[in-house]
């Protein structure tokens, strides 16, 4: 059994975006239509800009696949990029500030932003929400949904209960909305918001949730800080392009309340639960010593607004030394909502590698065993 693991290449503008999952157990149907399904999901959103009218995401899987079945051997897949002019396109002269430009070519050593930010754009979340879209399928399995929505933008916050208030339409409320937002009133205020953006040459941030239901307890672990899933989710969440605060359940208020209103209190379940003890609040998130506790987990993400401004932001360049504007190409004015798929496509195989390192098995029947016997210990703690 090797270990969940992922690995993506690939330009913003050249021939492919590739990608690699290790690690899935043989055994699994995995459905093309589902991961396709993801990368639509990933070019929506109001806001966004030219680009995602070239593209069509779609997913080409080249391994571990036999008869739409995984033979756990590592799956590898391209999304071909229709844009893809690398060649072609002009090399900035000066660099965005907010964006990889000036930091990559202090790095490297050379002034061409353009070898630094073809790699750093955020088009490579498309191979990452392709690699949460082919984990996920392991935690579906088991019963767990993986669900992102956008919660506030430029300033703009859809209604706090609109998770509670959406129940079992989240879905159908979500795919409806040109935000990805649960909230179907909140839409013409938030497009009036991104407008207002667009008419000022601006970029906005925001920030979103991702919950996962029906998770195990027991996944990660506390005898070691890195294997605590508040870091493995943290990390996951922080590694995506723009991602600048992360919190889990009630988050930054925790500094601010006393300890009788931050802990969830322990109480018997009713007969019948699947386990003997019951959480009547989950301000924790989920997590308890960085472990599932067996509630949903709840994890908000902010993004900041993208670097690249139509107006332009105080720069150098490079060749004169002279101040100037920032070099505009083309942007979206905010890019939230296709981050928030993004978030749920890495909490997903944070989620899968943890399950799969507590219930690995080379094949999905071996990992079935694995969860089904200490679900049963579970019942009886
Ligand atoms: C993106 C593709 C990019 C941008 C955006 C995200 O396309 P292009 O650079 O050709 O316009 O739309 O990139 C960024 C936000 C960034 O920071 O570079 C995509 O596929 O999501």
């Amino acid at each position: 059994m090797t270990r969940l693991t992922w690995r993506t290449a690939g330009e913003s503008h050249g021939a492919a975006l590739i990608g690699v999952v290790e690690g899935m157990p043989a055994g699994l149907e995995l459905s093309v239509e589902r991961i396709d399904a993801d990368l639509a999901r990933r070019q929506r959103g109001y806001g966004r800009g030219g680009r995602m009218k070239i593209e069509t995401d779609r997913v080409e899987i080249l391994s571990g696949v036999k008869g739409g079945v995984t033979l756990g051997s590592p799956v590898a897949y391209r999304v071909s990029n229709k844009d893809s002019v690398i060649e072609r396109l002009p090399i900035p002269t000066n660099p965005r500030p907010g964006h990889a430009d000036l930091a990559g070519c202090l790095k490297y050593g050379h002034r061409d932003p353009r070898a630094v930010l073809e790699r750093a754009s955020a088009r490579e979340t498309a191979t990452r929400v392709a690699a949460g879209a082919i984990a996920r399928q392991v935690l579906e399995a088991f019963g767990i949904e993986v669900f992102a929505h956008l919660d506030s933008l430029g300033g703009a916050s859809v209604r706090p209960d609109a998770w509670e208030a959406a129940g079992e339409r989240r879905a159908e409320l979500r795919d409806g909305s040109e935000f990805l937002a649960l909230d179907p009133d909140a839409d013409e205020c938030l497009k009036a918001v991104v407008d207002a953006a667009r008419a000022d040459q601006d970029s906005l941030g925001g920030s979103f949730e991702v919950r996962a239901l029906g998770l195990p307890p027991g996944l990660g672990s506390y005898q070691s800080g890195p294997e605590r899933m508040t870091a493995r989710i943290g990390a996951a969440l922080f590694a995506i392009p723009a991602i600048k605060g992360v919190e889990f359940g009630i988050g930054f208020e925790v500094a601010e309340r006393p300890g009788s209103d931050v802990h969830d209190p322990i109480v018997p379940a009713p007969a019948g639960a699947p386990m003997r003890y019951a959480r009547p609040s989950n301000r924790a998130g989920g997590l308890e010593g960085g472990v599932t506790n067996g509630e949903a987990l709840v994890v908000r993400a902010a993004m900041k607004p993208i670097p690249t401004l139509r107006r332009g932001m105080p720069s150098v360049d490079f060749a004169t030394g002279e101040a100037t504007q920032a070099t505009y190409q083309r942007s979206d004015v905010t890019s939230v909502p296709a981050c928030s798929v993004v978030g749920e496509a890495v909490v997903a195989l944070a989620l899968a590698e943890a399950f799969l390192e507590k219930y690995g098995g080379d094949s999905l029947a071996q990992v079935r065993a694995a969860y089904d016997f200490h679900m049963d210990e579970v019942r009886r703690v």
